[in-house]
């Protein structure tokens, strides 16, 4: 399943457009106009871009030892550096498909602090496998919220999948695992399980966060095949802090960035990936049920070196 995942040279460019135009912004002002001169303020404005003091040194030192020692000239040459570097701090995106079983229901796990688009993305997702043709179950583990489930499955009615909740203030672990159950007995595709947001700072949150995804494993060998953060590209580098508490409760596979139609900071795919080594999967571009793309980081680099 999630064939559509490795169809990516298929897919099409006019939303990447978007994507460059409205994300990119800081990063191509960051790289663009540079030379000798401005190798200085390059550091500033790659941090300004957002992207992250680990990133933003790797990248300097690599380009500003090269033009020390005369192996690149002029800003071409500058240029092809700092594109080379961003591209090996990158790869591993580019073989970041979406992992599926190989019989029987894919369990995906979303979690992530509140209002980061969790909710929306699953929904996105959803109706990318639903065009695939796959039959999706959408859980509603957030029985923390009010109105959470509520949301779900409306989304779950528009999309086409299908349901599961549990009471308000229920165990979201139980949810998790009567949707796998569904999933077996009436042999759906896959199962997207939505969890509350949650501060990273609460304990007990991030605990019940644990007991999902043990419920999860115990309830189907090799499940979730993907447990993904959702992070909002507007908030920086406060996602560090999110990643680093997550990492801590659960095993991440990789990140869905939303609202990357938000900022004009792109950076931020290049300091996840630097810092956590977590491939950036998906990226939400804008509320609606189409604006959800596979992460290409070849179209990446392409958006923010080509002139423009
Ligand atoms: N512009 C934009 N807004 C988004 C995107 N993803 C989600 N949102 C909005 O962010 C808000 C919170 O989304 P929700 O999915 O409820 O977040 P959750 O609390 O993490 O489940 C909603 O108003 C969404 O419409 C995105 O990619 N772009
Ligand atoms: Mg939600």
């Amino acid at each position: 399943m999630a064939r559509l995942f490795r169809t990516r040279s298929e897919k099409k460019t006019s939303l990447w457009d978007r994507v460059v135009r409205l994300a990119l912004t800081d990063v191509r002002v960051a790289v663009g106009g540079m030379d000798t001169e401005t190798l200085e303020s390059l550091e500033e404005r790659l941090l300004a871009a957002d992207f992250g003091v680990q990133a933003t040194l790797r990248l300097v030192d690599r380009v500003e030892d090269l033009a020390r020692r005369g192996k690149v000239r002029g800003r071409e040459g500058l240029r092809g550096a700092l594109k080379e570097e961003l591209a090996a701090i990158l790869r591993p995106s580019s073989e970041a498909f979406l992992s599926a079983a190989d019989q029987g229901p894919t369990v995906y796990l979303i979690c992530g602090v509140n209002g980061v688009g969790k909710t929306t993305s699953i929904a996105k997702l959803a109706h990318r496998l639903r065009r695939e043709g796959q039959s999706v179950i959408m859980a509603a583990a957030d029985t923390f919220r009010a109105g959470a489930a509520e949301q779900l499955s409306i989304w779950a009615q528009r999309v086409g999948a299908s349901f599961v909740g549990g009471q308000r203030g229920g165990d979201p672990a139980a949810v998790a695992f009567d949707a796998i159950g569904a999933a077996l007995s009436r042999e759906v595709d896959v199962v997207l399980v939505d969890t509350a947001g949650r501060l990273h700072t609460h304990k007990n949150l991030m605990e019940e966060l644990q007991k999902v995804d043990r419920v999860v494993r115990k309830k189907l060998e090799g499940a979730p095949h993907e447990c993904l953060i959702v992070l909002d590209a507007t908030l920086g580098q406060n996602a560090r802090a999110q990643v680093e508490a997550f990492s801590r409760a659960v095993s991440l596979t990789g990140i869905i960035l939303a609202k990357l139609d938000s900022t004009a900071r792109g950076g931020i795919v290049v300091s996840l990936q630097e810092e956590f080594g977590l491939p950036v999967k998906l990226v939400g571009t804008g509320e609606g049920l189409e604006d959800l793309e596979v992460f290409d980081p070849d179209a990446f680099l392409r958006g923010v070196f080509e002139e423009g």
